[in-house]
């Protein structure tokens, strides 16, 4: 994605050029629409913090989070473009589509575009109240022939019901290992016969010089992307016991375990990958 920065003297600057009679009803409908496409830059841990708390979706990281997601996740914009593609072939006609951890909607907005199946709504879930408001606002400008429900709320404890497709995009990996059985067996439960789990997460690997190498080369991803050397530390301590990645083979044997029937890796980018579970 592009980015533009709006300068935050663009108002003063057209009262200057002689605007004034027409500034003050614009601007703010200017501003709307170029928000559409500003992304704020992410500096949450660019400063040094003498205490670093577990990392919390919060309004701070709402503001940033299109950024902070695309330059910290290898592979990420690619994953939604697919999203797209992947609803587009999977979605049943009357079926129901769910974007669990949907964040601000960057995968609600693919399912929603991808989605050719009449009679489909499309159920988006987060827990936090920030993500919901900010996703809600970007979503009502998607056009799509499905009706879209932007649900604040807990996924292991929302029902899923008569699904084709499900994407967990980058959330698995948030909630607590012990929980993870359970929810994919309830995703797996609601689900319709031939419809698809989406699941993206960061992994790690048995082979311990992999994982290391991996690791290392996703931190210089994220320097590459501008993030300082403090940056990487600082976040890396606040998700260590939020973030809990685990293996490929751990993924693909619970979702078999769930009742899914073919699984597999369709996605990878060093230590970040996305599988397709169809059931
Ligand atoms: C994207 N899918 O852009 N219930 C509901 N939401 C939750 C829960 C829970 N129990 N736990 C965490 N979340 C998005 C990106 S981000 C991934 C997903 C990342 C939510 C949490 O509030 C956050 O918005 C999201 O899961 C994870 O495609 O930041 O790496």
């Amino acid at each position: 994605m592009v980015q533009i920065r709006i300068p935050t003297n663009g108002k003063q600057m057209l009262l200057a050029a002689g605007f004034r009679p027409i500034v003050g009803s614009c601007w703010r409908i200017i501003r709307n629409l170029l928000s559409f496409a500003v992304m704020s830059k992410d500096q949450v841990y660019s400063k040094s913090m003498a205490n670093i708390a577990d990392f919390r979706f919060d309004a701070g990281v709402a503001d940033v989070f299109t950024d902070m997601i695309e330059r910290s996740v290898p592979g990420y914009r690619s994953i939604i473009t697919m999203i797209e593609t992947l609803t587009g072939h999977y979605a049943q006609p009357g079926s129901k589509l769910y974007d669990l951890g949907c964040s601000l909607g960057g995968a609600t907005h693919s399912m929603a575009r991808g989605l050719t199946a009449q009679n489909c709504e499309i159920i988006a879930i987060d827990n936090s109240a920030a993500m919901v408001e900010r996703c809600r606002k970007a979503m009502d400008r998607v056009h799509t022939c499905a009706s879209v429900r932007i649900i604040e709320g807990d996924i292991l404890t929302t029902p899923i019901a008569d699904a084709s497709v499900v994407v967990l995009n980058f959330t698995l990996q948030f909630i607590p290992p012990e929980e993870r059985v359970q929810l994919l067996e309830k995703i797996s439960a609601g689900m319709r016969p031939g419809g698809v789990l989406i699941l993206s997460e960061k992994v790690t690997f048995e082979d311990r010089h992999l994982d290391e190498l991996l690791f290392d080369i996703h931190h210089d991803f994220k320097r590459a992307h501008g993030y300082s050397d403090l940056e990487i530390s600082q976040k890396r301590s606040a998700l260590e016991n939020v973030l809990i990645p685990e293996t490929i083979p751990t993924h693909r044997n619970r979702l078999l375990n769930a009742g899914f029937t073919s699984v597999d890796v369709w996605f990878q980018c060093f230590n970040f990958m996305s599988m397709l579970a169809v059931k």
